[in-house]
């Protein structure tokens, strides 16, 4: 799915703003009428999770159906086209009605959806009605629990409130920008691209696909260069299609160093004159597994940075554009090149924002926690439809180097984690993976639960190891947190003769408190096992990289083991840094390079 873009051809009306809110506890809207209009209880941001916005009418916990309603007006000039809205993301699903007609329903919170509501616009006030629901069952991912749950799996003996099998916040509410598309009623519809290196040439191949085009109908791709035209392409729309494909010679490769953007753009013709044109950012580069290494443009590359979260004050999920631009500042500052999309699909705009600062993305699905025991067939068929709504979206970027198809099963003490059925269940996403993308690489990041033959092992590209020596295991311990990692890493590469990345590895720490021994909680510690950790890595020549669990400091559920936040952050909420922060500074920029610690 495109990114909305407004040029001579398209329009872009964002309804970001007040919008009205009505709580439904009990599900009555559909019965009492409300998509057609409501009273409102009260009003909110959107986008913006409901919860710390509303924290103070109760809505701090809420978990069920909010009602949000809003106006819009399709200006004048604009009747002829084909009206879309476009909800970037809703969580954890949304029915949306246009001038009271249901115009249709989306699953899953972190990904957008897209409706066609041109029969449905007046030449008036249109009322728009989105209907969200944040409750997560067996069947959605990622996946919810019930009491029962707790009692029979639950990894910490505690119950969290609310209930969840993730550490992370259920926020709720319409978290990216809800906008209307005006476009040609004949249209670009998505673009694909794929590219390689040829010596010093690069080639491009492209595929745009067309709504509403004649058969034969004239359409032209160009590739161009800042202000330079560098190919063009005059074809014809076969089957709503064209493809084809570019060499660009001596091509300036995308790498976090030289973070090269090309522009490729797609116009549909009628005659000699433009009718559509979408112009899309494109980095030519390649990625691949090679031996013990992952390889950017044909040279290992070693990954250097966090998992983050979507989460701040206030804003909860939602689209913070401030934030994005800080959260790029503090990773180049600190010398990260990567993060792990953790543990879900972020922002289209953060991966536009990584696309442009050459920073190396690995992209998760919010598969997270899967239970085999609670798994439906409904469970498999979201998650397929999640990693096929992901790749359609990101698919371009070239920052997104891996797919990590879903994180940390056997998380919550899954006694079904090795069963057939779990077997069944990856054959089907990881062969679908690699349908959808045969270029990039694929994984699973493992939990220390899940041992050292979880089914999903096998079928990654690499082993990406969550490890918590010296905090889960051995907290205080850190001589024996950085031997038991180098052990675990040499287990993980012989069993699989494949490279092994330390995906997530850190300790909680409260800003402000200190020691001079290893003590947990305080900034030292958090600094000396990170370090140690680092250390352990470092020394390995099959490894492919370190990155810290995490970026911030995160809302999660309430649990005796998170004092209001995760605290495992290397910088606070606002990101403001701790110790930790420095000491990783001065490892990721001094000649100290990890390359450099190989032996
Ligand atoms: C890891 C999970 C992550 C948690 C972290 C922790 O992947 O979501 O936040 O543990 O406990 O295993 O801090």
């Amino acid at each position: 799915m495109l990114y909305p873009q407004s040029n001579k051809y398209r329009t872009v009306l964002d309804l970001s703003g007040f919008w009205d809110i009505k709580v439904d506890a009990d599900d009555n809207g559909i019965a009492a009428n409300w998509p057609q209009g409501f009273e409102a209880d009260a009003q909110v941001a959107v986008p913006g999770s409901w919860n710390e916005q509303l924290a103070e009418m109760g809505l701090m916990n809420y978990e069920g159906t909010m009602w949000y309603q809003t106006t819009f007006f399709v200006p004048a000039g604009l009747a002829e086209q084909a009206i879309h809205i476009r909800v970037g993301a809703a969580h954890a699903r949304a029915q949306v009605w246009v001038n009271g007609s249901l115009v249709g329903e989306h699953e899953g919170g972190f990904l957008p959806f897209e409706f066609d509501v041109s029969a449905l616009v007046k030449d008036d006030a249109n009322l728009l009605v989105i209907c969200v629901n944040n409750v997560l069952t067996h069947d959605t991912i990622p996946q919810g629990c019930t009491e029962e749950d707790y009692t029979t799996f639950n990894k910490h003996g505690a119950r969290t409130w609310p209930p969840t099998v993730f550490d992370f916040f259920n926020y709720g509410g319409i978290h990216r920008p809800v906008k209307v598309l005006a476009l040609p009623k004949a249209h670009v519809d998505s673009i694909k691209v794929d590219t390689r290196l040829d010596g010093a040439n690069g080639v491009v191949k492209f595929r745009a696909d067309f709504s509403g085009a004649g058969d034969k109908q004239p359409a032209a791709v160009c590739l161009i260069d800042g202000a330079k035209e560098v190919s063009r392409a005059a074809l014809n729309v076969r089957g709503g299609v064209v493809e084809d494909e570019f060499t660009v010679a001596d091509c300036r490769p995308w790498s976090p160093e030289d973070p090269h953007l090309y522009q490729l753009r797609v116009q549909l013709l009628d005659g000699s004159a433009a009718v559509d044109e979408y112009t899309l950012d494109i980095g030519i580069r390649e990625v691949k597994i090679s031996g013990n290494n992952l390889m950017l443009n044909g040279k290992p590359i070693f990954l250097k940075g966090f998992g983050k979260h979507e989460d701040f004050p206030v804003f909860g999920k939602a689209l913070c554009m401030p934030l994005i631009i800080k959260d790029f500042q503090m990773m180049k500052w600190i010398g990260a090149n990567s993060f792990r999309t953790s543990h879900y699909p972020y922002a289209e705009e953060m991966m536009q924002m990584a696309d442009k600062m050459g920073i190396l993305v690995i992209d998760e699905t919010p598969a997270v926690s899967l239970n085999f025991t609670t798994s439906t067939a409904a469970t498999l068929e979201n998650h397929k439809q999640i990693l096929i709504d992901l790749v359609a979206r990101d698919y371009n970027h070239p920052c997104v180097i891996c797919w990590s198809v879903a994180s940390e099963p056997a998380n919550w003490g899954d006694p079904n984690f090795k069963s057939e059925k779990a077997v069944a269940y990856w054959k089907e996403i990881f062969g679908l993976a690699r349908q959808l993308d045969s270029s990039r690489p694929l994984t699973v990041p493992a939990c220390i639960q899940a041992g050292y033959d979880c089914p999903s092992l096998g079928m990654c590209d690499f082993i990406a190891l969550n490890r918590y020596f010296g905090w889960y295991d051995y907290p205080g311990d850190i001589e024996r947190a950085g031997q038991l990692l180098k052990e675990e890493m040499e287990i993980f590469h012989k069993k699989y003769g494949k490279p092994v990345f330390l995906c997530e590895c850190g300790a909680d720490a409260v800003a402000g408190e200190h020691s001079t021994t290893a003590q947990i909680f305080t900034e030292e510690y958090q600094m000396w096992l990170i370090e140690k950790c680092f250390d352990a890595v470092d020394a390995l020549p099959y490894a492919i990289g370190e990155h810290v669990w995490n970026f911030a400091e995160f809302r999660t559920a309430q649990n005796y083991t998170r004092v209001v936040f995760n605290r495992k952050g290397v910088f606070d909420r606002q990101r403001t840094p701790k110790a930790a922060a420095f000491m990783i500074k001065n490892r990721w920029t001094s000649d100290r390079t990890p390359e450099n610690l190989k032996i």
